[in-house]
């Protein structure tokens, strides 16, 4: 989109004794040093005019502000400051409103409760999301949003950094009204109502707070409990605290907070994780146009089959599967069934719109019955000869156009493409499980895929509300094959003596949402193949039990192989575990960015934090990586090569880092295209 860098980011229209004041920053209007400037002055030049006699504030475009800029934070705030800007429009002579729609986030909506009516646009979303960011609200949100609508409220939304529904926002006063008119147009409505006083104002400063010592007490055992490795929700709740006392007094409290917050290693690894998600979108193929898909259809009702469907069925897809037996349709039939209870249950789909969806759903043990589907994903046993036959078949049977894609996370695409004749809209699409949870989507692009099967597979991942990480093909995709090297790092060290159940609690203490062995127990979810896993002596723990306790049997064969090796009993520390565990992720990321599978560090960060429970807080593997330095992982590989030099090995890249003073943020700035570069 052509914009113009310098045009004007705030602009004053005057409509007979009311004044206007439009925000326009595109995409979102955030509230940039820029816009910050122009809003102060416009409110100079204003206050100085006396044929005004009221101000409305809107934003142009798709949103209100939806919040500070974000690629501002970790600089020193430029002036002039957010509270000095509110607190000018909150003791402006005369009435200000301001109308909100689209998503008004952050900063935007602390911008408007420093106006004296909000009005809300059909549809509008408001909230405060900073804690999801690391941060706490900083620009008065801790003091005004209790003021206007409770203590209890305000604990809840700014500790969930939800977003709140527009009628939700009315009843509880953060909106006085809501029109469904267009921005300006409300715009000059609710400033001639304020002026024939049908829409009355106040100050939010001067609102009287309810004390709720008790709420504000059992909020923060809630999050020491729940979130023990976070800094800022406790911040959250401690600057809400101060909201009884002097709005004056509880700003400085809250900009304590808020900076202490900003200067932490969490508040930068969240924000990574914010950009990373969309970083991953800018993708070689993006000018290529997206086929259409209306019809989806998969092979295979297992786990993830039937997480796959279910997934194309919550997003408002037809769904045609296949499996080989009656009995086996039958069971994805009843998972997919359970799956969308689940969905009911999560507020993800409406209790009435259940049935219907499941309608959506034909089930087939005919391959041909796939004749319809514009996207096909196969999702059969992890098994190349396997997956040749079906693409075989596939090839007769699928129509023109259609995308091919494996949910295969090991598998090479080129090997599954060469038995069609139509390689090129063959494609890797692997789901994990639980599919239909899971936000991750890594999208496997074979040599002879082409652009617009790429570009397609990107736009079904966002209709499916995932998150889509281009891959290029080698041994494993991005994050089987990083995982699978940490894993063996912690195969090694229950090798050497340490528990499983200790190297899980290690790893989830440093922010994992679940540990190796405690995730392998459950990858097989259904009874069947978690009784079977117990019986080879696979699985490390009794799920049977509530909490699931080590399986006794298995630690007993993991100490007899120990024992048959030499090796005697040996714990390592928490510390150790952990730094073993991540370096040998980090290397093998470092491989995957090296030979070109990841196209950047920051989609293996995604690749971690959407699809395998990466603590976001630390921001991925790579981000972590960068907090350490290249220097100390190299150190480590070396120590470590001590004890067995084939598994540890320091890959060129990390060298090379090491040598030049390289990081990660900066390889990822290299491979970004330089026109897209964040001016800073
Ligand atoms: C804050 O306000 C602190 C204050 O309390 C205190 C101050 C003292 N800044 O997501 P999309 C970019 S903390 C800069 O794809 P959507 C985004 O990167 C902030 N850039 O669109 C993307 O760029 P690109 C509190 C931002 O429609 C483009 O806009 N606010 C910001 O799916 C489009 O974004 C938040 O945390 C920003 N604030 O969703 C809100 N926001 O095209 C964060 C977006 O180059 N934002 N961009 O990839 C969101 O939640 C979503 O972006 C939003 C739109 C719902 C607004």
């Amino acid at each position: 989109m052509a914009m113009n860098a310098n045009a004007p980011k705030v602009e004053i229209e005057r409509v007979g004794d009311i004044a206007l004041i439009r925000i326009d920053n595109p995409p979102v209007n955030a509230m940039s040093e820029r816009v910050r400037q122009g809003l102060e002055a416009a409110l100079i030049a204003l206050a100085a005019d006396p044929s005004v006699r009221a101000l409305a504030l809107y934003g142009a475009g798709r949103t209100f502000v939806a919040g500070a800029d974000i690629r501002e934070f970790g600089k020193p705030l430029a002036p002039p400051d957010p509270n000095d800007l509110i607190g000018r429009i909150e003791n402006f002579a005369v009435p200000v409103v301001s109308i909100l729609h689209g998503t008004v986030l952050g900063g935007g909506l602390e911008l408007a409760l420093g106006t004296h009516a909000r009005v809300g646009v059909e549809g509008v979303q408001v909230g405060l999301p900073e804690v999801l960011l690391g941060l706490l609200p900083g620009a008065g949100g801790t003091q005004r949003l209790p003021r206007v609508a409770g203590v209890a409220a305000a604990l809840d939304i700014i500790l969930s950094g939800r977003k709140v529904s527009d009628r939700e926002a009315l009843s509880l006063g953060i909106i006085d009204r809501l029109v469904r008119d267009a921005p300006r147009d409300a715009a000059i409505a609710m400033a001639k109502s304020v002026l024939d006083g049908s829409l009355s104002t106040r100050r939010v400063k001067d609102l009287h707070i309810k004390p709720e010592n008790a709420l504000i007490e059992q909020a923060a055992e809630e999050v020491k409990r729940r979130q023990p490795n976070l800094v800022s929700p406790l911040r959250c709740i401690e600057a809400i605290a101060a909201s009884t006392r002097p709005l004056s007094e509880g700003l400085i409290a809250e900009r304590k907070a808020f900076l202490d917050c900003m200067n932490t290693t969490q508040r930068a690894g969240l924000v990574h994780a914010f950009f990373a998600e969309r970083a991953v979108t800018d993708i070689p193929e993006k000018t290529a146009i997206p086929r259409p898909v209306a019809a989806i259809g998969v092979i295979g009702a297992g786990t993830m089959g039937s997480g796959i469907a279910t997934s194309a069925l919550l997003a408002g897809f037809p769904v045609a599967l296949v499996e080989t037996s009656d009995e086996a349709l039958r069971r994805g039939f009843e998972t997919i069934s359970a799956n969308l209870d689940g969905a009911v249950r999560r507020g993800q789909l409406a209790a009435d719109l259940r049935d219907r969806t499941l309608g959506m759903l034909s089930l087939s043990a005919e391959l041909v019955d796939l004749d319809r589907a514009d996207f096909i994903v196969e999702a059969a046993f992890e098994n190349l000869d396997v997956k040749k036959s079906i693409f075989a078949a596939l090839d007769v049977i699928a129509k023109p156009g259609a995308i091919m894609a494996s949910s295969t996370s090991f598998l090479n695409i080129d090997d599954i493409a060469a038995v069609t004749a139509r390689a090129t809209d063959v494609i890797g699409a692997h789901f994990l499980p639980p599919a239909e949870l899971t936000r991750l989507l890594e999208i496997g692009v074979g040599t002879r895929t082409a652009p617009e099967v790429v570009a397609t597979a990107f736009a079904l991942a966002k209709r499916l509300g995932k998150v889509g990480v281009r891959a290029g093909m080698g041994d494993g995709f991005i994050g089987s094959r990083i995982v699978r090297q940490s894993f063996r790092a912690a195969e090694r060290m229950m090798i050497d003596g340490t528990r499983p159940s200790q190297i899980d609690q290690a790893l989830e203490r440093f922010g994992f949402a679940m540990g190796p062995f405690r995730s392998l127990g459950l990858s097989g979810r259904n009874p069947d193949q978690a009784g079977r896993e117990r019986k080879t002596g696979q699985g490390f723990y009794d799920h049977s039990q509530d909490p699931i306790v080590p399986y006794k049997p298995a630690l007993q064969i993991i100490e007899e192989e120990g024992e048959k090796a030499g090796i005697p009993p040996h714990s390592f520390t928490d510390e150790e575990i952990v730094s073993r565990y991540m370096t040998a992720m980090i290397s093998e990321a470092a491989r995957v960015v090296e030979n070109g599978i990841a196209l950047r560090p920051i989609d293996v960060d995604a690749v971690l934090l959407f699809g395998y429970g990466f603590p976001r807080f630390r921001g991925g593997p790579l981000h972590y990586a960068d907090t350490l330095g290249p220097t100390e992982i190299l150190n480590r590989i070396e120590r470590y090569a001590v004890e067995d030099s084939g598994f540890w090995q320091v890959p060129d890249l990390l060298r090379r880092m090491a040598e030049r003073n390289g990081t990660f943020a900066k390889l990822n700035e290299m491979r970004q295209a330089p026109a897209e570069r964040h001016s800073g």
